[in-house]
């Protein structure tokens, strides 16, 4: 499988807040790809940002691209994966980022931090999934596995099978940067005997609370304080998926282990793992409703749109385009690669033939989350984009269907973090629901739960230029067309618009 710098994760990134970061990443696999910088708002650079054929072309093997990274607001915890097909499957590691020298946390200092990587693991290449999917036209598989930073744990009875062991010391409090790099699949994690502490979600600190287990979807990422207060002693760290689809994921238990100095090796019990059932709805929502903004001087300043210039309404789908043909879709447009990356024609003025501006913002009316037998189940292919005015204020509304198996969508917008100012079951009431949004202390967040069966709305003001794709982060979601892209037009100042592209240069288009 592709790797980076021969680890699976990945290097780990470690950096200060405002940084900007030089990687040079040099392509010695065998098929073209580019990477991701998830969280990182990259102000007027789309050029850095990575996804495949929407803001650059891939980095072809034995060739290189370097990507400046630019950080602003951002603290705590992001990571970097791949962007091309399903290669991030294996191409990903962590982004820490730490508090600048004369800034502290709003917590006590922790003693030390531990990245908690949680994977996908399948017996298969992740590139051949994917192409096998996208040759017949059916949805691609449950993953065999999962892995904790790379380690299977204990529970899979296989004889070499390894286990991650976290070394800490009694009466100390660590910080754990837990990253959900899962294909498809939300998690619970939970220590046994140890109580967590939830401070920071998608790189800004969230108001603390603590609970016996998280839940977190992929592409998210969470900052967990413990202490090691219990007898000295080994703990299981443990993670199982939350599946509320009607296509269930693998259910299995993974392990690690919080390990005291000084405790035993070895002979631990299964059985004292805890964690929610997964089909546990009521544990997953009591969790994530707890989660609200915190008004720390170490965040960005508050500054959540009261009222909106623009609404887009999503009606997020899973499709049957005759056969057994699957596709996925945002308001019945199932998203499709153009040959040369978008960014690239908008900037050049020379859109024809690439993509178009007429994203839908509403989608066709019918009962989302209703019955919908009978209903056509189809969608349309098309590269068509969303384009929002600098400056503007923008509330958009993800709505799930019950279309195909029906399920939630971890929908992730490149570009901005945003409020998630609300959120409710059924269909999207446009009078009514407003009313009963957060305005007060929404968290900011780069990737957020659609229920299944619910929606949920965000705002943000639209003060990045530049050419950002928003997408499911199932990745058997993204990778059928549960994507669109969404374009902010430069404002009246060289401050207010896209930089220019790097003066070395972008990586040539296929075929061009
Ligand atoms: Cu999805």
């Amino acid at each position: 499988m592709l790797v980076v710098n021969d680890s699976y994760p990945g290097p780990e990134i470690r950096v200060h807040r405002g940084d900007t970061v030089y990687v040079n990443v040099h392509n010695q696999g065998n098929y073209g790809f580019t990477i991701h910088w998830h969280g990182v708002k990259q102000p007027r650079n789309p050029w850095a940002d990575g996804p495949e054929f929407v803001t650059q072309c891939p980095i072809e093997p034995g060739t290189n691209f370097t990507y400046e990274v630019i950080l602003s607001d951002e603290i705590g915890t992001l990571w970097w994966h791949a962007h091309s097909d399903w290669t991030r499957g294996s191409v990903h590691g962590a982004f820490v980022i730490l508090p600048n020298e004369n800034e502290t946390y709003p917590f006590p200092t922790p003693d030390a931090d531990q990245t908690i990587m949680l994977q996908s693991w399948y017996n298969r290449d992740f590139l051949e999934i994917f192409t096998t999917a996208n040759s017949t036209g059916r949805a691609p598989p449950n993953a065999d596995a999962y892995s904790i930073n790379g380690h299977l744990g204990d529970t899979y009875g296989c004889t070499n099978d390894t286990i991650f062991r976290m070394q800490v010391d009694y009466q100390k409090t660590y910080l754990l940067r837990i990253i959900n790099a899962a294909m498809n699949e939300q998690m619970f994690f939970s220590i046994t005997n140890h109580s967590l502490t939830v401070v920071a979600q998608d790189a800004s600190y969230i108001l603390n609370f603590t609970s016996d287990y998280i839940l977190i979807t992929p592409g998210q990422t969470m900052d967990v304080l413990v202490s090691t207060n219990q007898n000295i002693g080994q703990y299981y760290m443990a993670m199982r998926p939350f599946s509320d689809g009607a296509f269930p994921a693998t259910n299995n238990i993974t392990t690690a282990i919080l390990q005291y100095t000084n405790s035993d090796v070895g002979g631990l019990n299964n059985s004292t793992i805890t964690l929610p059932s997964m089909n546990d709805t009521n544990a997953a929502y009591n969790f994530t409703s707890r989660i609200k903004n915190s008004n720390v001087t170490q965040n960005p300043p508050f500054n959540v749109p009261t009222d909106t210039d623009r609404r887009v309404y999503i009606a997020i789908a899973t499709n049957n385009n005759g056969g057994t043909t699957f596709r996925a879709s945002l308001n019945n447009v199932s998203f499709l690669a153009p040959r040369i990356d978008i960014l690239q024609a908008y900037y050049n003025r020379s859109i024809n033939g690439v993509y178009t501006e007429d994203f839908p913002l509403n989608p066709p009316v019918y009962n989302y989350t209703g019955e919908l037998t009978g209903f056509p189940p189809g969608t349309s292919l098309g590269t068509r984009a969303v384009v929002l005015n600098y400056g503007e204020a923008v509330e958009i509304v993800l709505q799930a269907t019950n279309f195909g198996a029906g399920g939630g969508h971890p929908i992730h917008l490149h570009g901005f973090s945003f409020y998630w100012v609300g959120s409710g079951i059924g269909n999207f009431n446009n009078i009514t629901d407003p009313m009963s949004y957060n305005l007060v202390d929404p968290p900011l967040i780069n990737t957020v739960q659609v229920r299944r069966g619910g929606w949920v709305a965000l705002r943000f003001f639209a003060d990045n230029p530049g050419v950002w794709f928003m997408h499911c982060h199932y990745e058997r979601h993204s990778s059928f067309g549960m994507d669109t892209v969404f374009i902010v037009r430069n404002g009246t100042t060289v401050g207010t618009s896209i930089r220019p592209p790097p003066a070395s240069g972008m990586p040539r288009c296929p075929g061009t």
